[in-house]
Formats: C-alpha cells, structure tokens, sequence
C-alpha cells in the first residue's frame, strides 16, 4: 500500500485590478487522478493595498488509492442528525431492548455513564461492509483494525462499549461481542482496556492513566492468528502518523494459554450499553468511527482535514491561518505561477517544518514575508509531514 500524503492549498493572485473576492475550495483527491469531490468554502472581501485583490484559496487532501486494503466502515457522526442514531446511515437496534436509546448529540455518539445496577439499555449496531474472517490457513493472520476519536467523562467498571460482533446469531449485530474496548479508573484517572472476546480466557489488559474530558484517537488492531486461544488485541492511543510499525501500543494484550475459542467471523460494529449490580457503564462521546483492514485506513479516516481558516495581507506580507489536527507535522510550501494556475510540480518548502502541539482541531499560522509583491499569483499548500 502507498503511503498516504495530505496537502492542502492555498493561491494568492496579486493583480492590479481589484475583484474585491476571495473564495476558498475544498478539493479533496487522489494524488495520481485528479480533483474529485469539492465544496465550497467561505467567501471574504479582499485588501486593496498593494494591488492584492483577488485570492482563489483551493485546499486538497490527497489521498492515493490503495491497490489492497479494504475499509468496511467509517461514520463522522457530526453529519447525523442529533437524536436517536438508531434509524440513521445503517445503525441499527440489537435485539429489542430499546431503553435510553443511544442519542448523537453536537456531532458525537453519547454514551451515558450509569452506575452498577442501571439496567440493559439499548445497544446499536452497523454492518460491515464485508465479513472479515478468521484464517483457515496454518501459520495465517487476519486482521481488522477500529478506531474512533473518543473523549471518556466516566467510568463505571469494565463492561465494554463498542466491540466487534460476530455474525453467529445472524444478521442482527446480535452474536459474540470480540475485541472489546472499555474504559475504567478512579475519580482522577482511567485507563482503557481490551480483551478478545468474553471468555474468561481471554482477560481485560489496560494501559496508563488518562485525564477524563480529554479527545483521543483510540484505535484498536485485533489480530485473529490461525488456531485456538492465541488471538492478540492491541490498543493504540493517539498514534502519530499512519504507520503502524512506528507506533508503541499503549496495550499489547498476548494469550499464550487457555481453552477458549477464538472470534469467528466478523460482521458487525457494535455500541454497548450493560450494567449490572456492581458494574456500570462508561461515559463516552465518540465523533467519528473507522473499522479496516489496515491500520492507515483507519488512522486516515479518524484525521481532522486541515481547513484554511484565512489568507491576509499585511504591509508586503501574506498571513495565512489554517486549522490542523493537533500532535502532527505540518510544512508549508510555496509556489508562483499565472492568475488561476499553478504546477504541482513547482513547490518549494517555505520555512521549516511546524511542529503543532495539542490534540484536536489546531489554528496555526505562518507569515509569509514580503510575498504580497509577488505578481501575479502565489500558491501554498500545507503538507503533514510524513
Ligand atoms: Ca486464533
């Protein structure tokens, strides 16, 4: 699979008839096909000093195709509708429990923390877009990857509450619950855990404390290895970039014994909520959803795309302010060219690269000095770095 590059940009023209516009367009492709999707952005009036009068903003995300890897699901829940999720983009009710169905609320699945003893509450669940199998074959690995941006208010014990689910009992998000993600801590800390599947061969392992309220990416990497009782779960919080081999698992949870089975096959993603007397439910708020065959997939489709936010001239510089996901790398690079054109060719790197702190959503900035009198066109893009 090819690595994956993320640019946006950016192009000034400086003219010397104002057109009193500035338009910015999103353009999100793959690298080797051309534009694809595009939307349209904010509109602002345009500076008159120093001839710079018309700005046509354009911001890419280049994504190249990847010849093998499958993704079989990713949900942004800030494009559902809040209220019951239930009903929308494919989620479905497990079984018939529909008490305190599972809301979406500003743009992410809530999950309520309750105390011990709350009772069953609704549980929810979407297909796959393909089944992901155990392998039949000696010494063969399969692997599914999910991920999700989450943010933890509560913990209430170790029931899980999202999992991958087995298409054992059908068609209906109803069979065995494997690689499950729960959280659980203290009033300062939690820490998140996973597990195989339910059996009692297949434990809860947890990683490190963590600060409640605080948005991570969590993505969890299940391997499902030929034979019994030696499937692996893997917890990955707030990786760096795409490559799963330069990142430290925050849990590497490894069963070498036990007399349980492994997950079959797997079709189903799955929001839990269970209490019983003595283990409640975790408060969870999760924006957006990815589940793969690849880590990079996931990674990628967890990403907050970088967003011009503004171009400014100011004196003989120009001023540009864009939003960014916190903990990457971002490189500003620069190229001229004609009013209404550019060579993708032609970028250059302008200044060195910036390291932006933080998690979530960032604004950054960067002054580029003395470029507003580069007649008449001046283009930017922002790469994340790798
Ligand atoms: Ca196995």
């Amino acid at each position: 699979m090819k690595t994956k590059l993320f640019t946006l940009f950016a192009g000034v023209e400086l003219s010397a008839s104002c057109t009193a516009r500035v338009a910015l367009t999103t353009n999100f492709w793959p690298e080797s096909s051309g534009p694809g999707r595009r939307r349209l952005g904010k509109v602002r009036g345009c500076m008159t000093k120093l001839n710079l009068c018309s700005m046509a903003i354009m911001v890419g995300l280049a994504l190249p195709h990847s010849s093998s890897a499958t993704v079989y699901l990713t949900d942004d829940f800030s494009t559902y509708a809040s209220g019951n999720l239930v009903g929308q983009q494919g989620w479905n009710q497990v079984g018939s429990i529909s008490t305190l169905p599972i809301q979406v609320s500003g743009g992410r699945v809530a999950i309520p923390g309750l105390a011990g003893g709350s009772g069953d509450n609704q549980d929810a669940y979407k297909s796959l877009s393909t089944l992901v199998t155990a392998p039949s074959i000696a010494n063969t690995t399969n692997k599914v990857f999910y991920g999700m941006t989450i943010t933890v208010t509560s913990t209430a014990g170790d029931s899980y509450f999202i999992a991958m689910v087995e298409t054992n009992s059908g068609n209906n998000g109803n069979g065995f619950a494997d690689f499950r993600l729960t959280a659980s801590g203290n009033a300062s800390t939690y820490s998140f855990g996973a597990r195989v599947n339910g059996q009692t061969g297949y434990p809860y392992f947890y990683g490190a404390g963590l600060a409640y309220n605080t948005t991570h990416t969590v993505i969890v990497e299940g391997d499902m290895i030929n034979g019994n009782s030696n499937d692996i779960v893997e917890v990955y919080v707030d990786p760096t970039s795409s490559d799963v081999t330069a990142q430290t698992p925050y849990v590497a949870a490894g069963y070498s014994s036990g007399e349980v089975a492994d997950p079959g096959t797997i079709g189903f993603a799955k929001y839990s909520q269970f209490t019983i007397p003595g283990n409640g439910q975790d408060g969870v708020l999760i924006g957006r959803l990815a589940v793969a065959d690849n880590f990079a997939d996931v990674f990628n489709s967890l990403r907050v795309n970088i967003q011009i936010a503004s171009i400014m001239q100011s004196g003989n510089d120009i001023v540009l302010k864009w939003m960014t996901p916190g903990g990457t790398t971002n490189q500003l690079q620069v190229t001229s060219g004609a009013g209404g054109g550019y060579s993708t060719n032609g970028f250059t790197n302008l200044g060195p690269q910036m390291i932006i702190p933080g998690t979530g959503v960032v604004t950054t900035n960067y002054t580029d000095t003395g470029a507003a009198t580069n007649k008449p066109a001046r283009y930017y893009r922002v790469r994340l770095v790798p």
